[in-house]
């Protein structure tokens, strides 16, 4: 049906009609939407299981990805991309008066994720299939993904998501393949001869139920599997209350938490998490086991990832089956756990760090608490023959310690891999956050650089700077992203950076028509495009951009003479909705904005736009039209960040502070293409140690600094003089926790020096080729690439149909 246009219009109008049941004519563009869906879920379903039957005879190792979150964005437009037959399709349609583009808005973007790790997971599924590697996700089917953000008054508030409400045509629903989980009960031990067992009675049921979606390699025939978990009712007992059980069953996958880089701690999180873990590692094993003979191999066979320490339960509960299950020795079980898992670290923020209380866990994972109990006694042990008497030490160190369960200290300790994201990050693992383990694991830890599908982030989200790379240097970049550096002998060709601009000029002049349709702000296409897209959080500093614009309104207002490069300041964030300070800093840019865009003067030079509800498909839109990209988290805090890689591959210039993969793109890029400012992380690190930081003398002694932070409380921005009361505590009260104020003149400077850097056309234009030429090393294939050959050891296997 794919073969030809016409062959695929007749089967497209066909297929309406049976699916439907209504003619073309009163078809809806949802009705088209499902039946094009379908239609190319099963052109892929052959490719999908002759890739399974080629995984199956060839018994090579797999890798499972194991991850709380997977934000995939549409996948209409990117399987037909992947699969070759978009502008096939898109013709065909046309000649049926369909927009292809107007069928793809209907599809609902599923969010199943927060922000960069659930991002990243997506990324990292893209390139596993294009590189034909045998690699799967494993995750949790939620009804409801991230909350949907209506802006009311300049506050947002939270709609609850609905991508399932007409369904998804993408995935298939496998009853078959369903597992148990247990919860709550006890565990009864047994000492039959001469060994132990163990017995979990009394135990609450649930049924995982998989729903598989196609991952769809990039023009080869490979297409992995999504495996996304959805919890049910099981059997009951005579005594349980029927409807409370299914209502209770049923919310383990009701909905995502919304924290990003926060660590919840509720018990319901830590069912999703063992829900997670116990379905993927029972399917795992039994499939390995139809066609192995010994669990004592798994690890030649299997490797599994956890991704980040949400997914850490993976390692008492391989132990758990290896040992109640399957009859291993605890010895032979810990040496195929330990040798199966590999762990990735995304964060030092110590409020992200997964600590359980033992009230909550043990009550409710009996076994795997005692397996945990069991781990720490003899991980302790060790220590202690290492390091005799430092008890602190070991305290320190310890899975258990103050009746809390430690989850990164359980993964390092249970895997064989432990990565960070980006160089400075795994650096700061290795010699800071992680020293200790680092002393008695040096061969585990490693850095893997994070990177981007750019497949999603250039070929779909970008067609028109796609193809003005295809003329300058053909096509081969797009199987190999690293020769993207053949654009490097052309950046300085007058007619490349002419048409370049005409790109970029046509992606602000689309993103300026959306802005004026939903904000009813009319923006200056001339203007430069600043945007800082990304969650709201203190470690970001969206803040630092806001008292910037106030420094700069005020210099407008005070100066008549003062002109500067017009610029547009672009937000798109979601805040966690039970974080405050985030929510009064959307309040506040929004109070910026009113004032600034309603001030004649004012709003000749400089607008402020806030993009409500920030997701995959708007960023699609965004990063394109994006002339200026901000990376401004305090030194130390971002572990690397995947916007700046997305940014700069659309050839935005990037205003940031040395931290995270924004030092490894200045190092590729060179220091003169790049605007870096203030502190280090070193700096920021050791003002930490010290406690030398005093905000206030920043507040006494630079006037701007002074007036900006005035203004939050003296009812400049608000009536209400409280209202942005939390935010100047943040940074006087509480002494600027991140670092707002030191960065201040400098990155006031650096902004400068930008405004002047974009009216030297050329030269920026230069500088914006150089980015693009260079972002092929971060693409997430040179990532996968490196995951595969050095921690999970998986090769590809040759899919041809
Ligand atoms: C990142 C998280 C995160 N780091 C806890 N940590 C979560 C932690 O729901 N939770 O409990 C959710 C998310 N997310 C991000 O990972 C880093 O901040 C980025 O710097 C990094 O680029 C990204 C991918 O590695």
């Amino acid at each position: 049906m794919f073969s030809n246009k016409d062959r695929f219009k007749e089967a497209f109008l066909k297929r309406l009609e049976s699916m439907c049941g209504k003619g073309f004519e009163e078809s809806t563009k949802r009705d088209q939407y499902h039946t094009l869906g379908n239609m190319i879920r099963e052109y892929i379903s052959s490719k999908w299981i002759g890739t399974n039957e080629l995984y199956r005879s060839e018994n090579k190792k797999q890798v499972y990805y194991l991850s709380i979150e997977f934000l995939l964005g549409r996948l209409l437009g990117q399987n037909l991309l992947n699969l070759g037959i978009k502008d096939m399709v898109e013709e065909g349609l046309s000649e049926l008066d369909i927009r292809l583009s107007e069928i793809e808005e209907c599809e609902p973007d599923p969010a199943l994720g927060n922000g960069g790790l659930g991002r990243l997971a997506a990324c990292f599924l893209d390139s596993l299939a294009t590189l034909n590697l045998p690699g799967h996700g494993y995750g949790i089917r939620y009804k409801h993904g991230l909350f949907d953000q209506k802006i009311v008054d300049g506050y947002q508030v939270e709609l609850p998501e609905q991508w399932l409400r007409h369904g998804n045509v993408w995935e298939v629903r496998k009853p078959d393949e369903a597992v148990e989980i247990s919860f709550w009960g006890t565990i009864e031990t047994n000492y039959a001869n001469n060994g132990l067992s163990f017995k979990h009675v009394g135990a609450e049921k649930v049924l995982a139920v998989p729903y598989d979606m196609p991952v769809v390699g990039y023009h080869v025939d490979t297409v992995n599997t999504l495996r996304l978990w959805n919890a049910e009712p099981s059997s009951f007992g005579p005594n349980q209350d029927v409807l409370s059980y299914k209502r209770d069953t049923e919310a383990i996958t009701d909905f995502l938490y919304p924290d990003d880089t926060h660590d919840e701690g509720k018990i319901l999180r830590l069912k999703q998490q063992y829900f997670l873990v116990s379905s993927s590692i029972q399917r795992i094993i039994a499939s390995y086991k139809k066609e192995n003979q010994n669990v004592r191999e798994l690890h030649h066979s299997v490797a599994i990832h956890i991704n980040d320490t949400h997914p850490a339960l993976a390692v008492p509960e391989l132990m758990r089956i290896l040992i109640d299950v399957e009859g291993l020795t605890w010895d032979e079980a810990w040496d195929v756990t330990t040798n199966t898992l590999s762990y990735t670290n995304h964060t030092i923020l110590s409020e992200a760090l997964e600590k359980w209380p033992i009230y909550l866990f043990k009550p409710l994972l009996p076994r795997i608490f005692m397996i945990i109990e069991e781990i720490n006694e003899r991980f302790c042990a060790e220590l202690w023959d290492r390091y005799p008497g430092e008890w602190e030490r070991i305290e320190h160190m310890a899975i258990i310690a103050h009746d809390l369960v430690k989850m990164a200290h359980l993964a390092i300790v249970g895997s064989s891999s432990i990565n960070g994201v980006a160089k400075i990050h795994s650096d700061i693992l290795k010699n800071r956050e992680m020293k200790s383990f680092y002393e008695i694991y040096p061969h585990k830890f490693n850095n893997k650089t994070n990177g981007i599908t750019h497949r999603r982030w250039l070929l779909k989200a970008n067609p028109e700077l796609t193809e003005l790379i295809k003329e300058a240097i053909g096509d081969e970049w797009v199987k190999q992203p690293e020769k993207l550096l053949d654009l490097k002998r052309h950046v300085y060709n007058p007619a490349l950076k002419e048409q370049f601009a005409a790109v970029k000029r046509k992606r602000k002049e689309i993103l300026a028509k959306k802005i004026a349709d939903k904000n009813g702000i009319i923006v200056d296409i001339d203007s430069i495009f600043d945007v800082q897209v990304k969650r709201l959080h203190a470690y970001k500093r969206q803040l630092l951009n806001v008292l910037h614009i106030m420094y700069l309104y005020n210099r407008i207002k005070e100066d008549p003479k003062y002109t500067i490069q017009p610029r547009t300041f672009i937000f798109g964030a979601k805040a966690s909705p039970t974080y405050y300070y985030a929510k009064k800093v959307i309040k506040l840019i929004h109070s910026l904005a009113e004032k600034v865009n309603n001030d004649p003067r004012v709003s000749q030079v400089i607008k402020v736009v806030f993009m409500e509800n920030y997701r995959v498909s708007l960023a699609e839109d965004i990063f394109p039209a994006a002339d200026v990209s901000e990376q401004i988290s305090t030194a130390s805090k971002e572990a690397s960040g995947t916007g700046n890689m997305k940014f700069m591959m659309n050839g935005a210039l990037t205003v940031g502070t040395l931290d995270g993969a924004n030092i490894e793109i200045m190092e590729a890029i060179g220091k003169e293409n790049i605007f870096t400012f203030g502190l280090t992380a070193g700096e920021v690190l050791k003002y930490e140690e010290n406690g030398r930081y005093r905000s206030m003398e920043y507040y006494h002694h630079d006037l701007r600094i002074r007036q900006v932070v005035d203004q939050l409380t003296n009812g400049f921005y608000a009536e209400d003089e409280g209202e942005f009361g939390a935010i100047a505590d943040s940074l006087l009260v509480q002494n600027d926790q991140y670092f707002v104020l030191r960065d201040f003149a400098s990155y006031i400077d650096v902004q400068e020096k930008v405004g002047t850097a974009y009216q030297h056309t050329d030269n920026w234009l230069e500088q914006a080729l150089i980015n693009i030429s260079h972002s092929g090393y971060f693409s997430s294939d040179r990532t996968i690439r490196e995951y595969a050959e050095n921690i999970w050891n998986i090769e590809p296997v040759g899919v041809r149909m």
